[in-house]
């Protein structure tokens, strides 16, 4: 098991995107700090970009300069760990190398703060969602993701607004909690890897609660959008778990 000794940090659903120059220098302060705090491990828990389309698309001025950042946070002695969403499953190890971050299984138990956690993006414990557990089938196939990545950038790139599109059409036809995490895979998936904590992002619901297990209780902390006027990190260390509230962080101060 991955542990850290030090302080580690969690973000998720920072859905970065050219269009929003906002979000990046939010994420470009968020590094600064982190930085100068001497933060050993950071985990993004997927959903870095809106989109990501292949690791061949890193000559896009965002997408470089995203990855820059990175970098920029690795060389100052920060692990960088990523557990891919439901729009950058396709970051590979290009992406990785360039940006100086380790990828990592979609499930994934860290010691942190001396308590096993259990990491994911969340979209695999949201299994009341049959259709799109069924699309999440189909894209995480390597056949899909060999035939995806073999055609043109442009033609990947209006896929990828079409796929976006019947999205956000399907989602005005579902209730929240058809699309919200299932209960009994939560306790499933925390009592099959023996962790005491789950932290994950994906569903836009933060929150923290406590979960009866068979055999005692642990927690799960759900992790903030970046996106829609909120913002958070997580942070654990000797000091305990705190959540760093970052819908006021940018640039300027
Ligand atoms: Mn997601």
């Amino acid at each position: 098991m991955l542990t850290v000794a030090g302080t580690a940090r969690f973000v998720s659903d920072l859905h970065l995107r050219a269009e929003r120059p906002d979000l990046t220098e939010r994420f470009a302060a968020f590094l600064t700090d982190t930085a100068a705090a001497k933060v050993e491990a950071l985990f993004i828990l997927g959903d870095l970009f809106e989109y990501w389309i292949g690791d061949d698309d890193l000559a896009d001025p965002f997408n470089a300069q995203v990855c820059k950042l990175l970098r920029g946070l690795a060389d100052q002695g920060t692990r960088i760990f990523f557990i891919a969403g439901n729009r950058d499953f396709l970051i590979g190890e290009t992406f990785a190398a360039a940006a100086g971050i380790t990828l990592l299984a979609e499930t994934e138990t860290v010691g942190a703060g001396g308590t096993p956690t259990l990491l994911m993006h969340g979209d695999t414990v949201c299994t009341d969602d049959i259709p799109y557990q069924e699309f999440r089938r189909m894209v995480r196939s390597k056949q899909w993701q060999a035939d995806f990545l073999a055609t043109p950038l442009p033609e990947r790139r209006t896929e990828v607004e079409n796929l976006r599109r019947r999205s956000a059409a399907a989602m005005r036809g579902k209730t929240v909690e058809i699309m919200d995490t299932n209960a009994a895979a939560i306790r499933a998936a925390l009592t099959a890897h023996g962790c005491t904590r789950l932290i994950h992002g994906h569903t836009h619901r933060p929150g923290h609660e406590d979960i009866a297990l068979a055999d005692g209780t642990a927690e799960r902390w759900v992790l903030s959008d970046w996106d829609t006027g909120r913002g958070d990190a997580l942070e654990i260390s000797a000091a305990g778990v705190r959540r760093i509230d970052l819908s006021a962080y940018s640039g300027s101060h």
